[in-house]
């Protein structure tokens, strides 16, 4: 199978690390979803974005939890970083959703203040992208005692939280540091340290000058 997207994408990395983690064999082709690659990313994903798993019989599949919850089904129940039923799947699947909400109102920040030209960015909405994004991370390292969401053992509701993090402090530094999440902070530098997380290390920022693209 191969993984087309970018470890600087967080919901690329989170698929990156799972596949890792899983000793799944795969290539990966580093693809930005932005300027001349849009328009080709959009003859195998409608929406054009990143992260996509090609898998070998020609089938394409998007979204990340969805690929997530594919490679679950790779591997034996007791591997599994989300079981497949029950209280905990419930749990994680809760955390990773909040995770994923608040990294998606800072990658909208994100894209605001980089594509829209400077004088028409809406402050009120970006403001209350900010605040939601603080909301999420806050919530989420209120629920880490000990450095795990619950019980002792690395779900993907740790890896997803550490990943996003470490996302956001990157772009977001001093937004981040006033959010005073040190748990997460703990757990981000703890994953960063695992193999999976070494060697998907992110590309960088989004190049200056790169355009949206088109879909043509
Ligand atoms: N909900 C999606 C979000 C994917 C996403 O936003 N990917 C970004 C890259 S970090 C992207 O492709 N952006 C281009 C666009 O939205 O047009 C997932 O979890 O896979």
């Amino acid at each position: 199978m191969k993984l087309i997207g970018a470890y600087s994408s967080p919901y690329t990395r989170r698929v990156a690390i799972t596949l890792r983690h899983y000793g799944i064999a795969h290539d990966i082709k580093k693809v930005t979803p932005f300027g001349r690659t849009k328009a080709r990313l959009r003859q195998i994903n409608p929406v054009a974005r990143i992260p996509i798993l090609a898998l070998d019989d020609g089938e394409f599949v998007t979204e990340s939890q969805v690929i997530l919850d594919y490679l679950d089904m790779l591997v034996p129940e007791h591997q599994r970083l989300t079981p497949s039923s029950g209280p905990e799947r419930r749990k994680i699947q809760n955390l990773c959703g909040i995770a994923s909400a608040a990294v998606d109102k800072l990658v909208t920040v994100l894209y605001e203040f980089h594509f829209r030209p400077k004088d028409k960015v809406y402050k009120p909405w970006t403001k209350m992208c900010d605040e939601q994004t603080a909301d999420g991370f806050r919530w989420l390292d209120a629920q880490l005692v000990n450095g795990r969401f619950f019980g002792s053992q690395i779900t993907q509701a740790e890896i997803t939280a550490a990943v996003f993090w470490q996302f956001a402090v990157e772009k977001r530094t001093r937004f981040c540091e006033r959010m005073d999440c040190t748990q997460l902070q703990a757990l981000s530098d703890e994953m960063e340290q695992t193999a999976p997380f070494l060697a998907t290390t992110p590309e960088g920022p989004i190049p200056e000058g790169m355009t949206l693209g088109t879909r043509e």
